[in-house]
């Protein structure tokens, strides 16, 4: 039987490249994202190359949602070998004191509250077959605070201690908890940000070669597939020209 991975946002960016990647490896693959036409589209072509694929569309913002569609899963579905909480954003780069309530509350919503609500209805279904790995994709805003990054930091410090926390605890379930902390990578990421403003969102990736999702993809792919007796817990990946959130070699 091929292994099963699901994963959250895989519509664009890390989970669109996360998904086609594992697909390639022979991977069922359950996808999820709120934009319908795009996972139907990435599930076609998917399907097209020969894998079994299941959609899923929700806002892992709701918890009701969240729940339906897990337990809601056909019985040949519910066994899940690699969860990836990959859904996530930024909004706004704002100081704190001038930063949208709005976009915190979205920024918490998502990272933090969506990655409990996909990881708490996925544990029972890995306890019970006695094996799992959660894939928690985190940032180097999780390691580290910058200017005007306030609430964006402060729910992937919260994704780093999750992380931290769902190790210790589904330990005796032999359930693998891995947090990838991407640097600056080129996706949609900044477009969202920046609220659609492209030539915004362009600035940021100026001057220098930033990760790709294809780089982020072959991380997760790398960490999925060590031994069963291995377990990758913390992985820090950086544009060669990214020394830390602030420090750019930019020509
Ligand atoms: P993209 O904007 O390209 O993709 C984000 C994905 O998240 C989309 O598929 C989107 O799908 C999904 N998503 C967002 N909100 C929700 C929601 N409420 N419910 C369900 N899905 C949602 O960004 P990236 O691929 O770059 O980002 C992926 C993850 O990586 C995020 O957690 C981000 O914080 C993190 N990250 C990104 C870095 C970067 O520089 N790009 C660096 C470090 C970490 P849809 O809109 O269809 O719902
Ligand atoms: C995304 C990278 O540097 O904007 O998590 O926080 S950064």
């Amino acid at each position: 039987m091929p292994l099963t991975i699901m994963i959250t946002g895989a519509t664009a960016g890390f989970g669109a490249a996360i998904a086609t990647t594992f697909a390639r490896k022979g991977y069922r693959l359950i996808i999820t994202g709120r934009r319908t036409e795009r996972l139907q589209q990435l599930a076609v072509q998917l399907q097209a190359e020969g894998n079994e694929v299941l959609p899923l569309v929700f806002d892992v913002q709701d918890r009701t949602a969240v729940k339906a569609a897990i337990d809601g899963l056909p019985v040949a579905w519910r066994a899940i070998d690699i969860l990836v909480n990959n859904a996530g954003l930024a909004l706004g780069r704002d100081t704190f004191h001038e930063a949208n309530l709005d976009d915190w509350d979205t920024m918490i919503d998502t990272n933090v509250k969506g990655l409990l609500y996909v990881s708490h209805a996925v544990a029972p279904l890995m306890i019970a077959q006695g094996s799992g790995h959660i894939i928690n994709i985190g940032s180097i805003a999780g390691k580290e605070v910058y200017p005007a990054g306030n609430g964006y930091c402060a729910t992937k410090h919260a994704v780093d201690a999750i992380s931290k926390s769902q190790r210790i605890d589904l330990l005796p379930y032999g359930i693998k908890v891995t947090a990838v902390h991407p640097g600056a990578a080129e996706t949609e990421f900044s477009l969202v940000r920046f609220k659609g403003d492209a030539a915004k969102a362009a600035v940021v990736y100026q001057g220098f070669t930033p990760l790709s999702a294809q780089d982020i993809a072959d991380v997760v792919a790398y960490v999925a597939t060590v031994p069963k007796h291995v377990c990758i817990n913390d992985i820090v990946v950086m544009p060669t020209a990214q020394a830390n959130s602030t420090t750019f070699f930019k020509q």
